[in-house]
Order: structure tokens, then sequence, then C-alpha cells
């Protein structure tokens, strides 16, 4: 979808509401609707306004040089704000005679009640009206998260190369980032995880100076960031040979991941999709230690639409990349997770992640 096949989809949704305006406040949405992937940060430094004939964007003056020539011949207008973004929105929205507006819901309290007191029409919180739009990816936005992927396949190469008894977490994420970082990732797409040893039955655990010893196994969580797109892949190697019992939990959570690879598909629900994975884990009495779900849908944001949990009630659409990761964790001893991103088609998954599956003695 172009960006103005985005804008045109998103008025669609507004009028079915009976919307005459909606304020974008979320970076990744906003992103997202004007296409200037690279002129914000993550800072609440924009406010992007869609009505059925009007395309705002409102920004500050440290943004406003990059804004506008980003916005050079597209439908939007850049605003470069000296009071608050909402208040000069707003006062354009009034004069324009709008009398209900939508505002994000994911907006803070504190911004959706200032809106409030502002604006003397009709105020409505809603949900996921964008995100919806960006389950989607088009052939450029998936062309950027395989890019990506490539490079995170490449660093997981690099890490084999250089993962040895004595570094540390710490260590071993610095490899990462700086590979990535050198190698064309724009920042990351989140803080890598290394958790090693004890630490792997900790699915989110913080990178810490722990030393990494012979006969570790170290789950690798990472992800690279191109054109503004994330990737997302897990890996759990062991360092050395592979402690007792490790190698039969290796291979229940690579068959559940590869039931996952062979049976997800468009069309199904979320809950279906984790289902696959959940149901080769249950078999092999594991399910109560695979606490989280099978996987998220990745794209501006690392974490976005849809979920594949058993929350995950919509039904997943062609076109959205997400990814397959189950993981089982037995605290005091290990754990084990893999993770791919792969495209939904109404056939099945092609999958981005390049990097072997099988397990890795290094
Ligand atoms: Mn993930």
């Amino acid at each position: 979808m172009t960006v103005a096949g985005r804008l045109a989809a998103l008025r669609e949704r507004l009028a079915a509401e009976s919307l005459d305006a909606m304020l974008v406040t979320d970076i990744s949405n906003v992103r997202y609707l004007t296409g200037f992937v690279g002129v914000f940060d993550p800072e609440a430094a924009a406010l992007a306004v869609v009505a059925p004939d009007a395309a705002d964007l409102y920004t500050d003056s440290r943004y406003g040089e990059a804004a506008t020539l980003a916005a050079e011949g597209s439908a939007w207008r850049v605003h470069v704000a000296s009071r608050a973004l909402h208040t000069e929105a707003l006062e354009q929205l009034h004069f324009a005679g709008a009398a209900s507006i939508a505002v994000e819901s994911s907006v803070s309290h504190r911004r959706f009640r200032a809106i409030e007191e502002a604006f003397s029409g009709q105020v409505h919180a809603s949900d996921d009206l964008v995100e919806q739009l960006r389950e989607v990816k088009d052939a450029e936005e998936i062309a950027c998260i395989e890019a990506a992927c490539a490079l995170g396949d490449r660093a997981f190469e690099h890490v084999l190369g250089v993962l040895s008894p004595g570094m540390t977490e710490v260590d071993v994420a610095l490899e990462i980032e700086v590979f990535l970082r050198r190698n064309g990732s724009e920042g990351l797409a989140f803080p890598p995880i290394v958790a090693s040893g004890l630490h792997s039955s900790r699915p989110h655990a913080t990178v810490s100076e722990r030393v990494i010893e012979a006969g570790d196994p170290v789950t690798l969580d990472f992800g690279a960031r191109v054109g503004g797109y994330c990737s997302d892949m897990t890996r759990t190697v062991v360092v050395g040979r592979a402690p007792e019992g490790f190698r039969e939990l290796y291979e229940a959570v690579l068959a559940a991941q590869s039931a996952a690879r062979t049976g997800v598909r468009a069309g199904m629900t979320g809950i279906e999709a984790d289902v696959i994975a959940r149901d080769v884990l249950a078999e092999a009495g594991l399910a109560t230690h695979f606490g989280h779900g099978l996987g998220h849908g990745v794209g501006l944001d690392v974490h976005e639409l849809p979920s594949l949990s058993p929350r995950g009630e919509r039904t997943l659409q062609a076109g959205s990349v997400v990814t397959l990761e189950p993981g089982v964790y037995l605290a005091g001893r290990f754990g084990v997770r893999i993770e791919d991103s792969v495209v939904l088609s109404d056939a099945g998954c092609r999958v981005l992640t390049g990097a072997p599956r099988d397990l890795i003695e290094v």
C-alpha cells in the first residue's frame, strides 16, 4: 500500500464510524501514515491529523526542516508548532468545523484529558485503527524486514565465530550490537537478550556480567532494523558440550517450531496457530513450561498485531509478518527458544530467517 493508499484506507474507517478526524500520536503509526520513517525519534514530537480532505502533520522546530523536506510531493502539510502540538491541531479542527474526532487509545491519559478539555466536540478513544492497517505488509515493507532478517542471520554467524568460555553476556550482546550497526542496521530492533546457563530459563533475562562457561546453553534473541522495519530471531546454542537432558529439550522445542512452520497459515486465528506448537509440547509433557505465546507480528514495531497466542482471537491475514517462537524453560536448569520471522500466505509460511535450527555446539 502506498502512503496515499494508507490515508485512503484510514479515511474509509473514519467515515464508517462517522468521525470527522483522527489524531494519530503513536510514533510508528505516524511513520506508517506519512512514510517519513527517518524523521522522528520515539519521543512525542509528532502529531498527525487525518480528516476526509486533510492530512496535517504537527511537529516542533527540531524536526521541522526534515519533515518539510520529506513531505515534498506528498499529501501531507507540515506545521512547525510553537505551542503544544494538540493545541494547534485542535484550533485547525475547530476552524474546519469538526464535531467528532478520534484519539488513539494508546495516548497517555494526561494527553487524552488535555485534548478532551480543549476540543469543543466529541472525543472518542479508538483502538488499533492504524495498527490494523499495519498488520498486512506490502512488498516494500516485506523487503525491508527480509533485509533486516538477513542481517540478523549474519550477526548470528558472527557470534558463533567468537562465542567462547570466559566471555560475559555483556560481551556477547556487544558483539551482536556492534556487528549489526557496522553492517547497516539502524540502531537495534530491541536490546539483545543473551541468557546463559541458569539465566536461559528466564525468557526475557536481562543481559548480565555473568561469565559463560563450557557446557552453558546460551539463548540469543535479537533483531536488526532496516528502512524502519524490525527483524526478530532467537537461537539457543551450547558453548562446548550440551548438558544432560538438554538435547531432548531442544529436540522437543524444535519439533514444536517445525510444526508451526509447516502448519501456520493465513485464515486461521492466532489461537489456532498457537495450538499447533502447544500440542507438540503437550505431547512431550512440557506444556506447563511454555508460558508465553507462539509469536507476534513484526514490522515498524518489534511487537505488533497480530498475536499468535491463547489470546489471539483475530484471524491471521496473508501478508502479515509474524514470529514463530516456542520456548520451554526449566527453572534452575536451562531453557530453549527457537524463533523465526515468517510471512503468512493462504498456503502457509515463507520463512525469512535463514540461520540453521539444528542444535549447535560451539
Ligand atoms: Mn519475538
